[in-house]
């Protein structure tokens, strides 16, 4: 496939999308969010795809934002819309089957940190830096991070981050739990890449389903979301992989997982 604003490339069956406007610090405009919802359509119906790792073009920048030279002359309306398409693209991402790694290699501002939000797991680099600043803006977070943010790091962080619009360290990241690791930056892809292996050499059911349930299960009371889990439970005791499991366990011996 061939993009004008991502680079792709798929190897052992992780995919690496790279977001790439560096002179723009790779922000966010139509364009970019345009071609991201098509790969991730295209993803998403591709098996040989099986975890995603998402960056930043350059050395300076994950995603500095939504382009605000575009936003600029929006109208409420049209602003709406955007918000709108952003966030189901970004809903399409956290609903992906695969696992999806954000590699945050610089700064992650705005709909930067919203995009990092909507993958499972983030790691960063010891440059890179995050925030909400919107409020410098005269509007809110509009790709989700007034909802993801809080469910991250608790309701009382995330009111402090959306409303003085402060950007913090990776390692401040890491310490709220906004951010699972923090490496060099000569170490980040390898660190996202050893994360997704990992997850690949796990039973393949097990690990998407353990997505879907925290996912799901977040927007559940708590019989609920138990309940679910036991289904899901149940359900994966019929699977060839979890004979294999529990059989590799037993006979002390590596499992080798089918996706069956
Ligand atoms: N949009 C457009 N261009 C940008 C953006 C952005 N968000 N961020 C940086 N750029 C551009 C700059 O304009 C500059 O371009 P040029 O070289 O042509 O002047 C280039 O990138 C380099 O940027 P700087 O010269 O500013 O680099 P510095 O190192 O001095 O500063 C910063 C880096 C601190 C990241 C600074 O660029 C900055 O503050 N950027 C804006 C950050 C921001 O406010 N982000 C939030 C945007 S709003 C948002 O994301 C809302 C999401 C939801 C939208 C909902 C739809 C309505």
């Amino acid at each position: 496939m061939n993009f004008e604003n991502l680079i792709y490339s798929v190897e052992e069956g992780i995919a690496t999308i790279t977001l790439n406007r560096p002179k723009a610090l790779n922000a966010l405009n139509s364009a970019l969010l345009t071609e991201l919802s098509t790969l991730i359509d295209s993803i998403a119906n591709d098996s040989s795809v099986q975890a995603a790792i998402i960056t930043g073009a350059g050395e300076k920048a994950f995603v500095a934002g939504a382009d605000i030279s575009e936003m600029h002359g929006k109208s409420p309306l049209e602003a709406r819309g955007f918000s709108q398409f952003g966030n189901a693209i970004f809903r399409k991402i956290e609903q992906l089957p695969q696992p999806v790694i954000a590699a945050v290699n610089g700064f992650a501002l705005g709909g930067g940190c919203e995009l990092a939000m909507a993958c499972d797991i983030r790691v960063a680099s010891t440059n890179a830096k995050f925030g909400q600043p919107e409020v410098n803006l005269g509007i809110v977070a509009g790709f989700g991070g007034t909802q993801r943010l809080p469910r991250l790091v608790g309701p009382g962080i995330a009111k402090e981050l959306l409303m003085t619009g402060d950007m913090i360290t990776a390692d401040r990241a890491a310490q709220i739990g906004l951010v699972n690791h923090v490496v060099a930056p000569e170490e980040l892809l390898g660190k996202a890449k050893e994360i997704a292996a990992k997850m690949l050499s796990k039973a393949p059911f097990a690990v998407q389903f353990s997505k879907k349930l925290v996912n799901e299960g977040f927007n559940m009371d708590l019989d609920r979301a138990l309940a679910m889990e036991s289904e899901v439970f149940g359900t994966l005791f019929g699977t060839e992989d979890r004979l294999e499991g529990m059989t590799a366990f037993l006979e002390k011996r590596s499992a080798n997982f089918k996706a069956k």
